[in-house]
């Protein structure tokens, strides 16, 4: 199933964090990386923090959603993640399930569409690269409807993937 995973990065080497991401999953079993959006220099949404860079890597997934989610956090701790218990902490990766085909998941674990998916331009600016036409479930809307609807917000391209 097509799968697109948000890639934030704010703390330490973060373009050595994105490379390390997409390689690390394509380490994964039934897991392949197909593309990756440019990537953005973004505004911290939420508490003081660094800048991120943000992006989407759009995957090939033969995984239920649990095992794909365990897939993502161990690719996360492989880049040195600690969860601290602190909401919007600053993080070397942080590696958010966007989209899944069009399964719509509500778990204590996963949701799915990611509900920050909807507003955030740091996260749909990539996307729209990636599937700018794709109906986002449960909005009826597209990815490139959402962009042009979102806040404004400082979202600036300044690259290629690293992969
Ligand atoms: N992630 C957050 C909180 N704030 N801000 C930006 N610009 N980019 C992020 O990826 C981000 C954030 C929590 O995951
Ligand atoms: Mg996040
Ligand atoms: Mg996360």
């Amino acid at each position: 199933m097509r799968a697109y995973v948000a890639v934030g990065t704010n703390l330490g080497d973060r373009w050595g964090h994105l490379a390390h991401a997409a390689r690390a999953l394509r380490t994964e079993p039934r897991v392949a990386v197909l593309r990756g959006s440019r990537v953005f220099d973004t505004a911290p949404v939420g508490p003081p923090q660094p800048r991120y860079l943000n992006a989407v890597l759009e995957l090939e997934a033969e995984l239920p959603a649990p095992a794909l989610l365990e897939a993502l956090q161990r690719v996360e701790r492989t880049c040195g993640r600690r969860r601290t218990g602190v909401r919007w902490a600053a993080r070397t990766l942080d590696l958010d399930l966007l989209l899944l085909g069009d399964q719509v998941i509500r778990t204590p674990e996963l949701l799915v569409p990611h509900p920050g998916l909807i507003t955030r331009r740091f996260v749909l600016a990539p996307l729209a690269e990636l599937c700018p036409d794709q109906v986002v479930p449960g909005t009826g809307q597209t990815v490139a409807r959402l962009l042009a609807a979102a806040p404004p917000g400082d979202v600036v391209p300044i690259g290629v993937y690293p992969m």
